[in-house]
This record gives C-alpha cells, structure tokens and sequence, in this order.
C-alpha cells in the first residue's frame, strides 16, 4: 500500500526454493545458526520465505490497481479473526509439498511446526471472523479491496478454566514479534483529540472552521498481507498502532521533566493497547470511542491521500473509492470525511455531504437494543468537538427533511433524530450510519426483515431504497478444505478441486449419498476427526471420550439469548434420567462446550461455572460415565475451532428466535457435514431450506411466536410447576447439588428464568428442544440414515461461501470490479 515501485524497480520474482530461503532467513533476518534449525528456526525461516513470495504479488498488484485505475473498497472492521497464518498462506500459494520437503529434512512436520505460531485474537467473534472470510474471499476473487483494524498490542483475553470458573489473561501475541505484520514507521499520520474549534471566514466570506489545539496520538500502519486461493492476488489488512507524538515528548523533555513526558508517552500507546472484550455489547468507555476514532481519521486519510495522489475532482471521490463500514464502531468515519471536506479542502456543505453519501455502507449485525451504539453527546463535545457539531448540522438537515416529507407525523422526527433525548443526551450510531450511507444491509433474510418491521422501520419509509440483504458466508479454504484435510480429499476424489473456489459443486455430491462406498468413506473420515479431537480432550481435560459417541458441540461466545444454559438444562435432564433408569439403552453422547465470556458479564461467567460443575459430576458418576459426557474445552479460539468443526456431528444453534443475527458458526459445522439442532433464527432458517428440512432439526418458538408469547405475559412459573422433570432440574440448580456445600452458587441463574421472567424463553422452549434431542439419539442410531443426511448437509451448503456473499456486496453495493 506504499507507492507503486516503478517497472524497472520491480522485484525479480523468487525461483529458489523456499526451503533454501528458509535456511537463508535463519541465518540473515533472524541472525540464528542455520546448521541444524530446531522446530522454532524452521517455522520462522518458513514464515519469511514465504512472507517475501506474497510480498512479490502484492507490489505487482498494487501497481495494477493504480495502472488500471480501479475503484477501491476499504473494508473497516474493529475487528479481525484470522487464525494461524502459515498453513492457511503455504495453501493459497501452493506452497504446501515444497514447505513438506523443507520440513522432512530436519524431521518436522507441518501440525508440529504449527504450535509455534500464537493466533491473532484481535477480535471477539463471530464479527471479527466475517471480516477475515471476507477479506480471503475479495483476494480470491481478486478485487481491488483495502481492509482496515487497529494492531491491539493485547488481543482477546486466554481463558483459563480454575475450580471451574473463568479466569482471564493477557494475550500478549507480539511478545516474540510477529513477521507477518510488517510495521512502517515512516509517514505517521497525527490524530488529534480534544482541542477547541476556531471560525474563521474565508474571501467569499463564508463561514470556516478549524479544529486546533488538544492531544496529538500518532497512527502507524502494520501491514498484514493476504493472499488470494491460487490466483497470485494478494491484498493487505493495515492494522493501525497509536505511537507518541514527538514534538510533544520533546517539549516536556526540555521543561525538564522526564518522568512526566514517559507517562505521556505511555498515555498515547494506550489507545491501542487493548481488544474491548465485548461482543454484541458494547462498553461505552472513552477508551473506546478514541480506538473508535483513531483507527477511522488514519484510514481516512489513507483514503484521501492515495485519491489526491490520481488528480481527479472531489466529486469522483465515490467514483473511485467505497467504505463498508462493518457495524457501527467506525461509523465516525462519515463526520470525519464531511470535516476534511469541509474544513481542510473548503467545499462546501452540499457537495461534501452529497460525496459522503454515496461512499459509505453499513453492515448492521445486531438487534439487541443494549448493543446498539450510543455514546454520550457530553463526551463526544469534548474529545471530537468539531464532529460533534458536523453531527448537530447533519442532524438539523435531516430532520428538517423529515418534516417536510412527514407533516402528519410529528412524532417522526424525534424517533429517528441522530440525538436522543433522555436523562444524558445521546448520539445514536445507528442512526448516523444510516443517514450517511447509501446501503444498509442485515446479515440473514430474517434479521434483515427486522430491521424492516421493527428497529429501523422508520427509516425504510424514509430511504427505502438503501435497505438490502447480505447473508454471511465463511471462506471454504479455512472451514473445508484446511480444517478437514480427509473429507477434503474425498470431496476432490470425486469433484475435482474446483470446489475450492467454487463451493456450489458440492450439490454433486448428493447423489452419492446413495452410494454405499461413498458413505463408508464419509463415515471414516468423520471418524478421523472424531478421533483427533478426542486425543486433543484426552491431553488438554485428562478425560476419555468415545469417539462413537454424538459429539454434540456447542461452541461460540457465551451470552444469555445464544442459551447455552437451555443445553445444560437438558443434560442434566438426561443424567437424572440415566440414574433413575440405569438399565436404559442410551445412545452415548460427548457434549462439548467452549467460549468465553466478557469478563464483567456475571450471568455469562456464572453459566461457564454450572457447565463446569455439572461435568464435574457427571463425569465422575461410575453409573453413567460411559454413555454420558460433559466437556468444557478451554479458551475456544479460531484454532480449537478448526478441530472442533470436522468432528462435530450435532452443531448446537440455539439462541432464542429473532436474536441471532445471522450466525456463521451455524454454517461451518453444516458445511462439515455436522446436523444442526436450531431455532428459527439467522441463517439458521436458510441454512434449512438449502440442506433441506429433513436433514435439520429445527425446534422451538420462532420470532413471532416469542413477541405474541411475551406480548400475551409469558409466566416461566407455570411451566415450572407444570413440568415435573424440569423443576427437578431447576430445582438441583437451585440446591448444592453441583456445589456442595453451597447451595446459592446458581441462585442468579435460577432467578433470571423463573422471577426474573426468563427473558431469553429458555423455559419456553425446553420441552420442544428435548423431544428433539431424543429424535437425534435416534436417528443417530441408523448409521445410513444418518450419514446419508451428513453428505446431503455438506451437500446443500454451496450457497454460504463467503465468494457468494463478497460477490453479492461486490454487484449490489460496491460496484468494484475483479482486477487479476
Ligand atoms: N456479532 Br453487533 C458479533 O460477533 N459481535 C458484535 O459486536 C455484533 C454482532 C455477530 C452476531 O452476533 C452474529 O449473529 C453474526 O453472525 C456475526 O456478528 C457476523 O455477522
């Protein structure tokens, strides 16, 4: 993303072998003895060999996008979740067999050398991990596209399990540093918080502004590169790192006092020190707002600078660029354009605004009302003073719009106002994302229709062409073909490999779900993994499980409406069952869980500890420990994951209807060839309609169901009393049954779904959800039934390929074109 090297300045591309720039890495970037390198030296070696090949195509392509003048998307994501890097990179580049020799020589193999890369958590979920199937699909697809984050010096907490309960720890990632970030400290941009706004009137004698005075951070880019699947393109994520500014460490310098200006120092490299822990629940912290807006002014600028650099007029700016703006967290990014334009290029209010509304898109990826972002208009005044007033003016135009179009409507212009009124005024996000954006899309067709009916249903009368739907999708190349080399090579048997890039080829294989061979294959590969994941539990929990058992998963972020405690209702259901049967036939299930939880989110924190005290007992119950299993895998990452998703046979998706936006964990155990057990929600739905209702297990209220339900007063009691083994159940929680000795340790819990009044429907739906579990027991039973619905899962979910899903964003909103 530096400037294009002229032709004849261009790298020769590499034709030694990567295994011989390997031993040249050790020795010339790593200053290490090259002679025998141990699995550390090998892996770094491997990383920079590679590293200079990716960096190769990345110049040329870079040169092409300017050469050719392509409009550009820059994709921006507080977060990102990419995984380990080498395997995924020696993949796209088809540098697997030549990374095999190098590392047969000194007798490693690539699993092994893999332990030595720590994985980025920048990110907290399902949000951050979109980003990153995004940005491999627009390098596969070879389209001229920029993502842009913040290089938290901390990623996503490690989850430790103690005495059952969360403990978190740093997760210092960089401690080794990280040569697949490459840092560029030249050119720094300065970012400026706080500070007062002047007027000024310029020779017209038009009203000026200019934003002086206050903290100056400065923003370094970190250069995360990322190839396309086999088509020499690679783009690049610059991941943004607060730096002090100079001058002002200086200044202090020479007052003489040197403490002080290390403590300011240490202030500035604060902004991007750390990953806010929360998901779907933002924490209104000024820390965040600064991150918020740090990592927004400096793309901006990176923006207008490579525009600058074209000389075409202001208004070709949407012409050439787009801005996806991934939730609402960069949506500071539209008064931030208007302030360049305004008040450093002195255009003029009309044509800025016209110019910022036909560059930015919003993703929306909630409906949760405490996730949607608000932050304080008394915080805003202080730290970004002159946006707060662009917001004010955008705000007194929009609404004076409103009322002009809504006469009868007087309540209109108060309900979709960018500023609420309450006790402590607030600017909604939301709201400023969707004024100054020419697309808003939903995740899933369902949370699209939400957004339609309920939380922004004001806003489709009043734009309604912006309104559009996106459903997610997951990059085959991580979720199939890395993370399941067997059932890869299976699939490529008899398709061929195009399936990699062209994930509906799968439908091919449903006619082989007939064919008896083929189903013997799918059910050794499934094994395989089962198998894997089983050592894996064996090493990490010390527990033996029975790889012909159900492995039934759950695996996401914990959170009251995903409902993992409606998964541990029903296990301890069934263990009260087996004791009081204990001559039953029960079909043997391994259930695993694995998450985290904010850290100050109590209730979350609380249902990891019932989960782990409940495995704690089951597991040691001599009477049912062979057909019943509970399993808490700690600090569930993108890595655990990958082990995780090809040996899954039930995938548990399970939040209370209307609540999930769209899931995609949903989509890479369906594409596994895993059944889902799932409410009507997300893609849940779709997910039914492509594999096919009979190869899923859908349960339980849908949306509507829950409104009309709370609306005509649900009572959680009556269900209570009404159904005896799920007050047996609540009521152990309610004891010292999994906590001896201590009898209120789940008092909250039990609280929050009987008089706190159950406001996820967990009680609601527990009925319909076992009976389902018992049909999957069942089922489970008749291996041909079973692995018959497995192939036709697999089958069926050609259609959520994150290709799919960037191609839609590329011709719907983006209008960029494929450059390879
Ligand atoms: N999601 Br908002 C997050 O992971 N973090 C967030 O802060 C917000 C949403 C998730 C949704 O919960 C999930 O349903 C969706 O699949 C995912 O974003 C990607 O769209």
């Amino acid at each position: 993303m530096n400037e294009p090297l002229a032709e004849s300045e261009a790298p020769q591309a590499r034709n030694s072998a990567l295994g011989e720039d390997a031993l040249w890495h050790i020795l010339y970037s790593l200053g290490r003895d090259n002679a025998h390198p141990d699995k550390h030296k090998c892996y770094w070696g491997l990383v920079l060999a590679v590293r200079d090949r990716m960096l190769e195509k990345w110049a040329s392509v870079q040169r092409q996008y300017y050469e050719n003048d392509d409009k550009r998307l820059y994709y921006l994501s507080l977060e990102f979740l990419p995984g380990k890097f080498l395997r995924e990179n020696l993949l796209s580049l088809g540098l697997e067999s030549e990374a095999h020799t190098f590392l047969r020589k000194y007798s490693f193999s690539l699993d092994q050398i893999m332990d030595v890369e720590c994985e980025p958590g920048l990110g907290n979920g399902g949000l951050g991990r979109l980003a990153s199937c995004y940005m491999d699909s627009m390098a596969t697809l070879g389209l001229p596209a920029f993502g842009y984050g913040i290089r938290y010096s901390y990623g996503l907490f490690r989850q430790e399990i103690r005495n059952g309960r969360q403990v978190e720890m740093p997760d210092n990632w960089l401690h080794e540093g990280n040569h697949w970030l490459i840092p560029r400290p030249h050119g720094l941009y300065p970012i400026r918080f706080y500070g007062t706004v002047h007027e000024w009137q310029d020779d017209d004698g038009t009203l000026r502004h200019d934003w002086r005075g206050g903290d100056i951070v400065m923003a370094m880019a970190n250069d995360m590169y990322v190839p396309g699947y086999r088509n020499g393109h690679v783009n690049c994520i610059r991941l943004w790192e607060a730096r002090p500014h100079k001058e002002f460490v200086l200044s202090s310098f020479n007052a003489g006092d040197y403490i002080g200006s290390v403590q300011e120092k240490i202030k500035d490299e604060n902004i991007s020190m750390v990953l806010y822990p929360s998901d779907d629940a933002p924490e209104g912290k000024t820390l965040r707002l600064k991150q918020q807006y740090f990592f927004v002014a400096a793309t901006m600028r990176d923006l207008v600078r490579r525009f600058k650099k074209l000389n075409k007029p202001w208004d070709q700016l949407p012409e050439k660029n787009v801005v996806q703006l991934n939730e609402t967290h960069p949506s500071i990014a539209i008064p931030e354009l208007m302030r360049i334009l305004l008040d450093e290029e002195l255009i003029c209010w009309e044509d800025s605004w016209f110019i910022c509304q036909k560059l930015f898109a919003y993703t929306n990826h909630t409906i949760l009302p405490e996730a949607l972002e608000t932050w304080p208009v008394e915080l805003m005044e202080r730290l970004l003073p002159r946006h707060m007033q662009i917001i004010y003016e955008i705000n007194r135009r929009f609404l004076e719009d409103v009322r002009l179009h809504f006469r009868d409507e007087p309540d209109l212009p108060s309900r979709v106002s960018l500023i609420s009124d309450g006790p402590e005024k607030v600017v909604r996000m939301s709201h400023l994302a969707i004024v100054g954006s020419f697309s808003i899309n939903g995740v899933s067709a369902l949370h699209t229709q939400i957004l339609r009916d309920r939380v922004f249903h004001d806003f489709i009368r009043i734009f309604p062409d912006r309104f559009n739907n996106k459903t997610n999708g997951i990059t085959p190349r991580r979720w199939l073909r890395q993370c399941n080399v067997s059932l890869s090579w299976l699939l490529s048997e008899h398709l061929g490999c195009d399936w990699v890039t062209d994930l509906d080829q799968l439908e091919r294989i449903r006619e082989l779900a007939d064919d008896e061979e083929f189903r013997h294959d799918w059910e050794q590969c499934r094994l395989t993994n089962k198998k894997r994941l089983a050592d894996h539990i064996e090493k990490r929990n010390g527990i033996t499980v029975n790889p012909h058992s159900i492995f039934d998963v759950q695996a996401k972020r914990f959170h009251e409406y995903k409902r993992q405690l409606l998964n541990v209702l029903h296990i301890i259901s069934l263990y009260n069952h087996l004791r009081k049967n204990p001559e039953v036939m029960m079909q043997p299930r391994t259930f695993i869980f694995g998450g985290k939880a904010a850290p100050s989110y109590w209730m979350a924190k609380d249902i990891i500890y019932l989960i782990n005290c409940v495995a704690r007992r089951i597991n040691s119950d001599p009477h049912t420990r062979n057909v019943l299993k509970v399993i808490f895998l700690a600090n569930y990452n993108i890595s655990l994951s990958q082990l995780l998703v090809p040996a899954t046979d039930v995938s548990e998706q399970i939040s209370t209807a209307g609540y999930e936006a769209s899931g995609t964990g949903n989509m890479k155990f369906a594409l596994n060839g895993a059944l889902t057990i799932g409410t009507r929600d997300g893609a849940n739905i779709e997910i039914g309609e492509r594999v096919g209702q009979d190869n899923i297990y859908l349960f339980g209220l849908c949306e509507q169901e829950v409104l009309d339900m709370r609306n005509r007063g649900y009572d959680p009691w009556e269900l209570y009393k009404n159904d005896g083994e799920l007050r047996e159940v609540l009521d152990m929680i309610n004891s010292d049954e999994f906590t001896p000795g201590n009898p209120t340790a789940f008092s909250g819990i039990f609280n929050s779904l009987l008089s706190g009044g159950d406001r996820f429907m967990v009680l609601a739906d527990y009925r319909a959800y076992a009976e389902t579990h018992q049909r999957i027991a069942h089922e489970f039973g008749d291996r041909e039934l079973w692995i018959r619905k497995s192939i036709l899962n697999t089958a069926g979910m050609g259609f959520f390929s994150s290709d799919r899903a960037v191609r839609e964003y590329m011709d719907d909103i983006w209008g960029v074109k494929p450059d390879v």
